[in-house]
């Protein structure tokens, strides 16, 4: 019966998140890697992806966009190739728009690897039937197929509890509607496989860390089904510790040590890190204006549209 690895979230990226004091870029390379061991390791029939891969669509560091898909493309259980299967999340979308796909990164490196397969439609291993559900796809749309088992690869916020937060939808709502096993990414902090009526819920949690304090043991997830459905967490080997990770567990302390850097610095022309962290936060707060992008435009007039638009730059 049919074995995989799941994982999600990775967010290859070539700069830091603010407040990381180590080699970001590499730490997820080698956590890809350690990923793409296991699925040798364990014979799997393939690998399963949760979305997002990049950080944002576009990434430039050639060297990490190629090392990238050679860990893909070098997964290999004697002679045979193991693919991955894969489902878009937010971060890969320009506009966050599916449409857009094929100017994303992830979309280039799915073009030149053999290996690498973003799947619109399910794709069947046995009994085994695997739905994708796309970041633009709520999962509690979509029907299972197969005349088997039936799994589901979701890029949305799940959440194990009844009470969740808003722009989350609780498990619950999902129960008894043909799925054996949901998988789903977008959830950093994922949560442990749990099973409600005939359905099992699982995420990993993403393979980044990009939150300050992110004190999460990284996994993946192996997947075996065979009279029953058996979700067991496998630990990366590569992960560092929080502390080797983390400049500080608070924001706080983080900001008057900037400060003083900045003060320090006046004179020379250079504010130290206290402006480049504002400026990495101007950056990255660009998946924002792509969400007021969406919301502004239907509602706009043309001239109000392209003011707001200006102010972003
Ligand atoms: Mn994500």
């Amino acid at each position: 019966m049919p074995r995989f690895i799941f994982y999600t979230d990775l967010h290859l990226w070539d700069k830091a998140p603010v407040n990381r004091v180590d080699d970001y870029g590499e730490c997820v390379q080698n956590k890809l890697q350690d990923v793409y061991n296991f699925a040798a390791k364990w014979d799997v029939d393939a690998v399963l992806f949760g979305g997002d891969f990049c950080n944002r669509p576009r990434l430039f560091d050639y060297t990490m966009i190629t090392n990238a898909a050679r860990t893909v493309n070098g997964c290999f259980s004697g002679d045979r190739q193991i693919s991955t299967y894969a489902i878009i999340g937010q971060h890969d979308l320009v506009g966050y728009r599916v449409e857009n796909y094929d100017q994303s990164t992830l979309h280039f490196v799915e073009a030149f690897s053999s290996a690498w397969h973003t799947i619109t439609t399910p794709i069947k291993f046995g009994d085994v039937t695997v739905h994708p559900a796309h970041v633009n796809k709520d999962p509690r749309t979509v029907k299972p197929t197969g005349q088997g088992i039936n799994v589901l690869i979701s890029h949305w916020l799940l959440h194990p509890d009844a009470n969740v937060p808003f722009s989350t939808t609780p498990i619950s709502e999902m129960v008894d509607k043909g799925w054996d096993l949901v998988l789903s990414g977008d959830l950093h902090n994922g949560f442990d496989p749990i099973m409600i009526g005939k359905t099992t819920f699982a995420n990993p949690g993403a393979i980044a860390r990009r939150e300050i304090g992110d004190c999460r043991t990284i996994r993946c997830f192996l997947v075996e089904i065979d009279k029953g459905i058996h979700v067991s967490s496998l630990i990366l080997p590569s992960q560092k510790s929080p502390d080797e990770i983390w400049r500080d567990q608070t924001v706080t302390s983080f900001l008057s040590d900037t400060k003083e850097d900045a003060r320090s610095n006046i004179g020379d022309g250079y504010n130290g890190r206290f402006v480049d962290s504002l400026q990495q936060f101007a950056v990255e707060r660009q998946d924002v204006w792509s969400q007021i992008e969406d919301a502004a435009k239907p509602v706009l007039s043309e001239s109000a549209f392209s003011y707001l638009m200006s102010v972003k730059k």
